[in-house]
């Protein structure tokens, strides 16, 4: 196992999107599950290429092809981390927020609510406020995600948690924050409901959320 799972985190390292898929590919044959693939290979390798970019070794060339070499093997990942049939829970519309591109951690905390059986309209990467409240709108949507991974980018958020206010919007739906520079303090700040610091606390709490929501409808 180790071997493999060597193989995939210098793959996403070197940004070598063939070997990447060859080995997950590999390494689901050889029934090691989704998550350890996830947690043991890709996502420490992401995060030795964001130290790498720190100390000036890799510039944004190198980020971007490991980050597509990534994306090659979490294709093959993702239905194996989203169980099957399952009836959906509820509706959540999500996206990383104006001016941020990044969308790795997004797509997972995705595939984390797919996988806890909710329907996720995910509206990409670089989304304004307009286009939340729009989607929140036509969708009938239970909760909102919101991502961002920059500190300056970070700063839309509230003024997305204001359009939906002002759009009336806000006691329909429980608004869910999370990225790298988040923190509880600054979900509370700007009156997010909900901070989760990885993908599948997001999921857990989704689903708490939905259950208050159906409780209190009862
Ligand atoms: Co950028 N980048 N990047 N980058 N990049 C960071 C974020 C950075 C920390 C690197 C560094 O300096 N060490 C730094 C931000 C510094 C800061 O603001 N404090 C940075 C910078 C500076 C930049 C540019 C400005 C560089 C430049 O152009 N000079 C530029 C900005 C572009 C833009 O967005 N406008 C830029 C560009 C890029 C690429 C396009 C090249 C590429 C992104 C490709 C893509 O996403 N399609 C990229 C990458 C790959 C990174 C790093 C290396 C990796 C990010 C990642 O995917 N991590 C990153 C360094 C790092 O994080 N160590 C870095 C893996 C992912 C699984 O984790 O996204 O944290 P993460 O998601 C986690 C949690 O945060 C959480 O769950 C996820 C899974 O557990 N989570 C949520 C995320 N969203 C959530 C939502 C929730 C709940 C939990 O609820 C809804």
């Amino acid at each position: 196992m180790e071997v493999i799972i060597e193989k995939i985190y210098q793959g996403v390292l070197n940004g070598d999107r063939e070997i990447v898929i060859d080995s997950v590919q590999e390494a689901i044959n050889a029934k090691i599950p989704a998550d350890v693939i996830l947690k043991e290979s890709m996502m420490p390798a992401m995060a030795e290429c964001g130290r790498l970019f720190e100390e000036g070794e890799y510039f944004v060339p190198e980020l971007l092809i490991a980050s597509r070499a990534m994306q090659g093997g979490m294709v093959l990942i993702k239905p194996l981390l989203i169980t099957e049939n399952v009836k959906s829970m509820g509706k959540i519309v999500i996206g990383t927020v104006k001016g941020d591109l990044h969308d790795i951690g997004k797509n997972l905390v995705g595939m984390m609510l797919e996988g806890a059986g909710l329907q996720v309209i995910d509206l990409g990467s670089d989304v304004d406020a307009e286009k939340f409240v729009e989607a929140v709108k036509t969708n009938d949507a239970d909760l909102v995600g919101m991502s961002a991974l920059l500190t300056t980018t970070m700063e839309n958020m509230p003024v997305i948690i204001n359009a939906i206010k002002e759009a009336g919007l806000k006691d329909h739906v429980k608004i869910l924050v999370g990225g790298a520079p988040l923190t509880q303090a600054y979900a509370d700040k700007i009156g997010a409901d909900g901070y989760a610091p990885d993908a599948s606390q997001a999921a857990k709490m989704a689903v708490n959320f939905l259950s208050e929501k159906k409780n209190n409808l009862t």
